[in-house]
């Protein structure tokens, strides 16, 4: 694709999140349109958005679940970044106003105090990172109905990465076995999700380290003071004004969170 082609796309999917508007899918639209392009568009929305202010705090890793690959008709994990307007705080209300057709889904996020680059071990993750947490990551893709024709749409995208949410850090997590821990989430005291955390590519240190292995590809590495969502344990539900979200990982903890505000009317939900 040209480069012309690739800010185009990047700037009308930057559009798409600050209206409220989505658009349709760009694999449709363009024949020539590579992993590689779609990266290069993420990149250059996310600049977009360090040009009004935002931050990098971290990445995201997605499709790392077989469940959540199987809902999304998509083949292999992805990544995406994280800034610091996406984070919300335990016991914020998230308001529904302004966004697309968000949904909620159960992680484990880490923290690294050091750099990660390339091939890493799983020790190299465990001794880089210096506290992991219960997380929410709540997905609002910016295409119409939440569907997309190819990876490339869900990665110039940013992965679908709208907010995440962090539980309490808890730094003391060498002696817990991360790969199988039970996640229950909850909206108005209803099971709506439950699933282990060995769903998340068997096991999140190992999501990391794919992570790794991607930025890779593209001659990047995974910074000091990043946070890593690791991927969902189970699908994403639908987040709808007035829910009272709960999640519990074991030995982690629970987080808390409501959702208020109303939806824009039109858009249809998945
Ligand atoms: O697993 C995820 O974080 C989702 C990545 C993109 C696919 C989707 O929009 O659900
Ligand atoms: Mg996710």
């Amino acid at each position: 694709m040209q480069k012309d082609q690739l800010q185009k796309i990047a700037e009308e999917l930057f559009q798409a999140r600050t209206r409220a508007q989505p658009v349709t899918q760009y694999s449709d639209r363009y024949d020539q349109f590579s992993r590689s392009d779609a990266y290069t568009i993420q990149e250059t929305g996310i600049n977009l958005r360090l040009g009004c202010d935002e931050r990098i705090v971290g990445m995201k890793m997605g499709l790392t679940s077989e469940a959540k690959r199987k809902q999304m008709n998509l083949e292999a994990p992805l990544y995406g970044v994280l800034t610091d307007k996406m984070e919300v705080k335990e016991g914020e209300e998230f308001q529904m106003a302004g966004k697309i057709h968000p949904k909620i889904e159960p992680e484990v996020a880490f923290h690294f105090t050091s750099d990660l680059k390339g091939t890493v071990t799983r020790e190299e993750v465990l001794e880089a990172c210096d506290g992991v947490y219960a997380a929410l990551e709540i997905l609002d893709s910016r295409y119409e109905h939440f569907k997309y024709f190819s990876m490339e749409d869900v990665i110039s995208d940013n992965s679908s990465s709208a907010f995440f949410i962090l539980g309490d850090k808890i730094s003391d997590f060498k002696e817990i076995d991360l790969a199988n821990l039970k996640m229950e989430m909850k909206a108005n005291g209803d099971v709506v999700q439950s699933g282990n955390s060995n769903a998340i590519s068997g096991d999140p240190v190992v999501s990391v380290i794919q992570l790794c292995e991607l930025l890779a590809e593209r001659d990047q590495f995974l910074e000091a003071g990043s946070i890593v969502l690791a991927g969902a344990a189970t699908p994403a539900v639908n987040l709808e004004s007035g829910m009272d979200i709960e999640l519990t990982v074991e030995k982690l903890g629970t987080i808390n969170f409501k959702v208020g505000g109303a939806v824009r009317s039109g858009h249809d939900r998945f």
